[in-house]
């Protein structure tokens, strides 16, 4: 193939406009660890009414239980200590257990700590805490968001916290994890408008019923994986590893799509359209577009996954 992924990467180079999600958490980065804990805090208690309890399972606990008991144990100083050394980064055992955590099991956790906050067993937000002048503009800035971008920004800044330089996705927790519950049933015939080509059906399909197996099926053996402000993930195992920690469970609506035949018998797909996370259910839509480079046996060399700026993103299906 002449592709190679790095020219892959700027097929339909229209969808980059910048995204308000970076900038909103490099804002959040600048602010002090008592601010962030709070900001978060805050957004949280607005965002987290919306999660879906069946999506924090009992099951989903079974790696952050230790932590979480030996917290509960600690007096409030140190309870604070522990959650400002995460959201530090801090070099500490639990900083360390939380960075080996898959993303899933993160976001438990914290639902986890939260719930015991509200109930007095871990030291809350202390309740004559002044919002600062910094968390304010962040605050501001979150809510300029839509629902999905929020989440994203919510669950990035969870993903971040720990010390150590790791991997989630091939974290070896992710395997011994139980399946994610499905919030709807998966859609089962497929239609995108203006799509015919059946690898990018396929995929949608495979994904929505947890089918990763099918689904890495469709890349070539090279074939790359780009989800949204990441780096592309390469090849069959390590695609089928991300998909297994982070692609459970999801609900994908597609809407519209556009396809182009080039040069060498190979196409460039651009589909929009909506994904729904288990964690929000129906709540919550995240506005998505998909660039597929298909080489020209219709296997997919390259797929980037991107979160769009806007809705009216859904729409701009125009290659330039
Ligand atoms: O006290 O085609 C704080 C791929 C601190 C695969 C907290 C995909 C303070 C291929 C942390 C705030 C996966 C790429 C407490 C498609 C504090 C593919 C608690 C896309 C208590 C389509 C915070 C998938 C908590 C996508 C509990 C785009 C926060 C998936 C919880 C996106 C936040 C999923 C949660 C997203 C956020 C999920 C549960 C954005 C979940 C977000």
């Amino acid at each position: 193939m002449v592709y190679s992924i790095e020219s892959a990467q700027s097929i339909f180079s229209s969808t980059q406009v910048p995204s308000p999600i970076p900038a909103t958490i490099a804002l959040f980065e600048q602010l002090n660890v008592d601010d962030k804990l709070a900001l978060l805090w805050f957004a949280y208690t607005e965002m987290g009414r919306s999660i879906t309890p069946a999506a924090v399972g009992a099951a989903r606990l079974q790696f952050a239980e230790g932590l979480l008991n030996q917290i509960k144990q600690m007096s409030q100083a140190d309870q604070l200590q522990v959650m400002r050394d995460l959201a530090n980064r801090a070099d500490t055992p639990i900083s360390r257990s939380y960075a080996n955590f898959s993303v899933n099991t993160k976001l438990a956790f914290w639902y986890e700590l939260g719930e015991f906050m509200k109930q007095g067993i871990v030291a809350p937000v202390p309740s004559g805490y002044e919002m600062s002048r910094g968390v304010q503009i962040v605050l501001d800035a979150i809510k300029q968001l839509d629902a999905g971008q929020q989440i994203t920004v919510l669950r990035n800044t969870v993903v971040d916290m720990g010390f150590g330089d790791v991997v989630v996705s091939s974290s070896p927790q992710v395997d011994a994890e139980p399946l994610f519950p499905r919030t709807e049933p998966a859609p089962t015939k497929i239609t995108v408008k203006g799509i015919t080509e059946p690898t990018v059906l396929s995929y949608i399909e495979a994904l929505n019923k947890d089918d990763f197996d099918a689904a890495i099926a469709l890349f070539t053996p090279d074939g790359a994986l780009q989800p949204p402000f990441q780096k592309p993930i390469v090849g069959y195992e390590a695609i089928k590893r991300y998909m297994r920690a982070e692609a459970q469970g999801l609900n994908i609506l597609p809407q519209e799509g556009i396809s182009e035949e080039l040069q060498n018998g190979s196409k460039q797909v651009k589909v929009t359209g909506i994904v729904q996370t288990p964690w929000f259910g129906v709540n919550v839509g995240m506005n998505i577009s998909w660039r597929f480079l298909l080489n020209s046996e219709g296997k997919i060399f390259f797929v980037a996954i991107d979160m769009l700026a806007s809705p009216a993103e859904l729409l701009n299906l125009r290659v330039r």
